[in-house]
């Protein structure tokens, strides 16, 4: 076989409770940002279909995870869900909700199916925001308490956890970019978010490890390989900067266990520094993780500005603007660039530059609109588009394995099409078709690809 991967190789996908499980306003679930931002501004989610009901996992999960099966996984992500398991955020845990996710892993697990589970994916209970979110120190000691109480409930069955998927994603969308709530725009203030999140991880990382489980702990981040427009010394500084901004501020912290001096004297130039406290310095050091998961969508491509920005930026696009690739291959539904490639440099970065420290690649997919176009006469979806897009990245990834990375699988988003933040069910980015009406499952053609290259543990 050309393409042969590893046998212990973890072939899966991945989602998320908010976007997965639906019952939002059920099983004694409190609100979270989503919920709570739908209810004040439905106009900002797309076709106004909110959070409330995505995808019915809470309903249907036996049998999801009988498809699971069907689709040749032998890993799954998903997370728990802050609102559903301590409705107040730190006081009472609610029966409810551990009876689900211990149904959910138990079968799971009797599938032959590991899961793989994080514990926070952009889903602020809203009764924490109401205490200042990510910009209080009270909520990072109560995400720690929180996830304290999973690493107890379930941590003898999960023995792969993760603190965070995507955590750049709320400081961009929620506090530099207006879309998603609490729809700050501040660079400062964003600062101060980044920098509480990655201590509320290593303050996961270090209850984890005071366990002294036999498992192990990692966190989820969209490593958005940045390439210059040109080697011109303004287009190489000005993709130092983003790189810096939007991939270190993460990646560092969590495989070495500070930040970038780099990234410390640029925030410093520009007086954005947050407030350090006593401690904080010993506590990110002990927030390095064993495994990465790594999402990858597309590459982020930087060139200088026209007029260089002069005074404080905004936000982070004041340093540096995206450039168009010509000739670069799109995904038109999302606006993503698609390359390929980008797989393969993010793993070669993590082995020369980090230690080949033990990673996944955790998300990966297209998200196309319209696939009820693509219907053909066994009823299914003919998502030819979507069996290229995996196989070629997989390529790379195999070339990347090839040449000693530490990478141990491929999950896709996702497994049934579910609800996205802002797009809804706009685009379908699922091996398994979600009929919104009929709540009907059926296997799209990549579904069945991807269980054959599963079970073959590869493809030609
Ligand atoms: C990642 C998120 C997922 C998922 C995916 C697809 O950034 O971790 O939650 O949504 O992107 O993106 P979108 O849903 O915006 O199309």
């Amino acid at each position: 076989m050309q393409y042969r991967f590893p046998d212990n190789f973890w072939w899966g996908s991945a989602s998320s409770a908010p976007q997965m499980e639906g019952a939002a306003a059920r099983g004694g679930k409190s609100a979270n940002i989503f919920d709570h931002w739908f209810a004040i501004a439905p106009e900002r989610f797309h076709g106004g279909i909110g959070p409330t009901d995505t995808s019915t996992f809470y309903d249907h999960f036996e049998s999801d995870i009988a498809l699971l099966k069907q689709l040749g996984h032998n890993s799954f992500r998903t997370s728990i869900s802050w609102s559903r398991l301590i409705p107040d955020g730190t006081g009472e845990i609610n029966p409810e909700a551990v009876a689900f996710y211990n149904a959910v892993f138990d079968r799971l697990l009797a599938e032959g199916i590991t899961p793989l589970i994080n514990l926070y994916h952009f889903d602020m209970p809203m009764c924490m925001q109401e205490r200042g979110g990510w910009e209080s120190r009270e909520v990072v000691a109560a995400y720690i308490h929180y996830a304290s109480h999973c690493f107890a409930l379930f941590g003898d069955r999960i023995k792969h956890w993760f603190t965070f998927n995507e955590p750049i994603v709320p400081v961009e969308c929620g506090y530099l970019g207006h879309h998603h709530y609490p729809c700050v725009v501040d660079f400062g203030r964003a600062v101060t978010v980044a920098y509480h999140t990655a201590l509320a991880h290593a303050g996961a990382v270090q209850a984890y490890r005071a366990r002294q489980e036999d498992g192990e702990i990692g966190i989820i981040l969209n490593l958005t390989p940045t390439y210059p427009r040109s080697q011109e010394p303004a287009d190489l500084l000005a993709s130092r900067r983003a790189d810096l901004l939007l991939n270190k501020s993460f990646l560092d912290p969590a495989l070495k266990g500070c930040y970038d001096p780099e990234l410390i004297a640029l925030l410093e130039q520009y007086d954005l520094l947050p407030q350090v406290a006593e401690g904080d310095k010993a506590l990110l050091a002990a927030g390095k993780v064993d495994l990465l998961g790594i999402n990858y969508y597309q590459p982020r491509r930087v060139k200088a500005k026209d007029e260089p920005w002069s005074g404080t930026p905004r936000t982070p696009e004041d340093l540096f603007d995206y450039y168009e690739m010509p000739g670069r291959k799109m995904n038109p539904h999302r606006g993503w660039e698609i390359y390929e490639k980008g797989i393969y440099d993010i793993l070669t970065d993590l082995r020369v530059n980090y230690g080949n420290l033990p990673c996944y690649i955790s998300e990966n997919g297209m998200g196309v609109e319209g696939e009820e176009r693509f219907i053909g006469p066994q009823g299914r979806v003919e998502d030819d588009y979507r069996i290229d897009f995996i196989r070629g990245h997989l390529e790379w990834l195999h070339r990347a394995l090839e040449e000693g990375s530490a990478c141990r699988g491929y999950h896709l988003w996702t497994f049934i099409d579910n609800w996205s933040w802002l797009n809804a069910y706009k685009n379908r980015y699922g091996l398994v078709r979600l009929d919104l009406e009929t709540q009907q499952r059926t296997i799209k053609k990549s579904g069945h690809w991807f269980a054959d290259v599963a079970r073959n543990h590869g493809f030609n």
